[in-house]
């Protein structure tokens, strides 16, 4: 493991690298149903700050025990009793973190179980790629408990399902779950097995890419969403200049001019 991410030393966030640079990132709070303390937000701004230059491919971001992540720790949020400042605070902690990880550059791609709710939903929403299983459900049940949500959701939850949807789920408690999800693009997969399995694969494979390459499909596509049309066109053609040249894909074109290289075709 390189120094760097052996060196974060993490409580909440169990890691283990394997040889293409795929880190396997565990939520490791099973018995809070990996519930997001004031700590775990730490651990993740570091991991995520991390990763990128620590030679990291990708992230599978997983969680221990049936539950992907509960969200804000309630019991702590009760505890502590917090002022409007404190938790705005927090809340910036939480977009340190969720921006490191979508703007990071590394993709990660979200291992979904059981619970993906409140900020389990927002982190869930950071990810590059989000898969989904049987036990998948997703909800904000802010609204239930008297809450709002803080950690992006009105910008990422409402992006990927819409406003009208996200606000239903919030005045509401609905959930989703199954086919349903996906169509609504909650998530991207829904494997029969386990989510894990499949964000192994598909991590193993966008590991495989060039970094340069996904450094921009991991960055600057979130970017330039954030973007007029006009400064995005941009934006992409000077992104393009830089990767589209880049040496490390000499290779891979002259593989595709050689005919060595594999074309494209339907699947099956
Ligand atoms: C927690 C949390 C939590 C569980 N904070 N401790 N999020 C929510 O409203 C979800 C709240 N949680 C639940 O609805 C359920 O716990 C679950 C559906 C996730 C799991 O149910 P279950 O039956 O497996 O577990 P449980 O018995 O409810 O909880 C087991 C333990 O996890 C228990 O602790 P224990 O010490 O009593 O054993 C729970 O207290 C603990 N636990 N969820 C703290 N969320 C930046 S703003 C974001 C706004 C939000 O995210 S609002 C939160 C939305």
């Amino acid at each position: 493991m390189p120094a760097d991410i052996a060196r974060l030393d993490l409580a909440n966030i169990a890691l283990e690298l394997q040889q293409d640079g795929v880190l396997v990132a565990t939520l490791n709070r099973p018995a809070k149903r990996n519930a997001l303390d004031a700590a775990t937000v730490e651990e993740m701004v570091r991991l995520f700050d991390t990763a990128p230059r620590a030679g990291v491919r990708a992230i599978v971001l997983a969680a221990a025990g049936d539950h992907f992540c509960a969200g804000l720790d309630l019991v702590e949020h009760h505890r502590e009793d917090r002022s409007p400042a404190d938790f705005m605070h927090i809340c910036l902690r939480w977009h340190e973190a969720f921006n490191k990880m979508e703007y990071g550059g590394v993709p990660v791609i979200a291992a979904l179980k059981g619970a993906v709710v409140g900020g389990g939903l927002e982190l869930a929403s950071a990810a590059h790629i989000r898969i989904a299983d049987a036990t998948t459900y997703f909800a904000l049940p802010e609204g239930q408990r008297g809450l709002f949500t803080g950690g992006g959701a009105t910008i990422r939850v409402a992006d990927l399902v819409g406003k009208a949807r996200m606000i239903d789920m919030m005045l509401t408690g609905r959930v989703y779950q199954g086919q349903e999800a996906i169509d609504i693009g909650l998530a991207q997969y829904l494997t029969e097995g386990s989510s894990f399995d499949k964000a192994m694969e598909l991590a193993h494979r966008a590991a495989a890419n060039l970094p340069l390459t996904n450094f921009a499909i991991c960055s600057a596509i979130s970017h330039m969403q954030n973007m007029s049309a006009l400064d995005a066109a941009y934006a992409e053609a000077v992104v393009a200049g830089v990767v589209n040249t880049q040496p490390a894909a000499r290779e891979r074109l002259e593989a595709f001019a050689n005919k060595t290289a594999a074309r494209v075709r339907p699947q099956g």
